[in-house]
């Protein structure tokens, strides 16, 4: 019974951990994702195999070696906790992009932009026309920050005149449960 109890508990925190990113698998629609800038695809015959079909496409024909965005919601977080971010992607081969990589950006309560952490996660994106996955652990490590959001990013090159763009699906972005004392 004690062990039913608590595996009720791990239960009720990992499907509360899955729920901080909403809409990460793309299945229906790109909701609860933006960048006013540009206009993402929602690709509804391709997914990495984990959720299947519907993926989110971004990029820019725009190439001039900086990088283009789309950024989830803000969702609530704890200070001092450990954080697993991942994302599944693809590198179409007539993309000339020659980045795909993922963010956090972190607020205050009052959605105040407080800072950018990790930054620049590279995927390794040897491999073209694949579904890969990236994940990445690290700590809530901003000072004040109880809210936060998924940036996801394409870097083009210096020159060129076809698109930049990248496949992104199963974006994941939840709470660990160490609770990590002692950091600065
Ligand atoms: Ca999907």
């Amino acid at each position: 019974m004690k062990y039913m109890v608590l595996w009720l508990l791990l239960m009720v925190q990992l499907s509360s951990a899955q729920s901080l990113l909403q809409n990460g698998t793309f299945d229906q629609s790109l909701d609860h994702w933006d960048n006013p800038s540009i206009t993402p695809i929602w690709v509804s015959n391709d997914g990495a195999p984990a959720s299947g079909n519907g993926s989110l496409r971004f990029g820019s024909t725009f190439n001039n070696g900086g990088s283009v965005w789309m950024q989830s919601d803000i969702m609530p977080v704890k200070e001092g906790y450990r954080y697993i971010m991942a994302s599944s992607y693809k590198l179409p081969s007539d993309s000339i992009a020659n980045g795909l990589w993922m963010s956090i950006y972190w607020y205050d309560e009052m959605d105040n932009y407080l800072g950018e952490y990790p930054w620049d996660q590279r995927f390794n994106i040897g491999q073209t026309d694949t579904w890969l996955d990236f994940d990445y652990t690290f700590e809530n490590i901003i000072t004040d920050a109880t809210k936060a959001r998924v940036v996801l990013w394409v870097t083009t090159p210096a020159s060129g005149s076809d698109e930049s763009y990248g496949l992104f699906d199963d974006v994941i972005f939840f709470q660990d449960t160490v609770f990590v004392t002692g950091f600065e």
